[in-house]
């Protein structure tokens, strides 16, 4: 049967793709390195290089002025580039994971084509990170975050040409699908920091994935944000691990 995980065979890694930004290259490497410490299950990370895409035909849109980082479009070749087979997620480089992407694997539900937080959201500033404008629609952030049904019919609609062609509005508020194709995840899997709040002793709002939206330590604008702490150790980690394996 399967269905309680979604029908994800347990033997197959869960497909990770990452938003890449080669100005933010330590946040993925802090991001990769906080999935695969605490998994549980296989996991395979890969990097949604443009620059990449680009060179193998899959990506020729021209930059518009209104996309802060250069997934911005890409994330959305993530069915394409999983086969259009099983379930992937694709995810910011800005995100910090606390816990185990086993838990949120399991919350995959086969009934939908696409699950994500389902954030209610009207970012406060007007600029985020190194100056790049802030622009506010419906579904802002929704698509920070999604696990995609890559096999489900209505994800077709998903060809490299389609995410070449249209629009922001389209593609950002999933209007190739109907509301009721669209799951919910729980908040704490796409924290907004600046924006979401912990609760002192609920445990339902402590989270499992932050997300430094605005901006994360990695910018020095943002050293001292909420939870800088977390990220700054956990890259200090990395840093640590990276030096043993370097061979002298
Ligand atoms: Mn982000």
């Amino acid at each position: 049967m399967g269905m309680s995980n979604g029908g994800v065979a347990n033997d197959k890694p869960f497909k990770i793709f990452v938003g890449y930004d080669p100005r933010e290259d330590v946040a993925y490497e802090v991001c990769r390195h906080s999935i695969l410490k605490r998994s549980s299950i296989p996991v395979e990370i890969n990097p949604i290089v443009q620059s990449e895409l680009r060179s193998n035909g899959l990506f020729w849109r021209e930059r518009g002025q209104l996309e802060s980082t250069e997934f911005s479009f890409t994330r959305f070749l993530t069915p394409h580039l999983a086969n259009y087979d099983g379930w992937a997620m694709f995810v910011d480089c800005d995100f910090l994971y606390l816990a185990d992407i086993k838990e949120l694997r399991d919350l995959i539900d086969d009934k939908y084509a696409i699950m994500c937080v389902q954030h209610d959201y009207t970012p406060k500033e007007a600029t985020k990170m190194d100056g790049a404008v802030q622009t506010v629609y419906p579904r802002k952030n929704w698509s920070s975050m999604v696990l995609y049904n890559c096999g489900h019919p209505k994800n077709k609609v998903l060809t490299p040409e389609v995410v070449n062609t249209h629009n922001g509005a389209f593609l950002h508020r999933f209007q190739w699908l109907e509301d009721e194709e669209i799951g919910s995840i729980p908040f704490v899997w796409n924290f907004l920091e600046g924006h979401n709040n912990v609760v002192e002793g609920d445990p339902t709002t402590f989270p499992k994935a932050i997300h430094y939206t605005r901006g994360g330590p990695w910018f020095e604008a943002w050293k001292n944000c909420e939870f800088a702490e977390l990220w700054l150790k956990e890259k200090q980690e990395l840093m640590k691990g990276s030096k043993e394996i370097i061979p002298k």
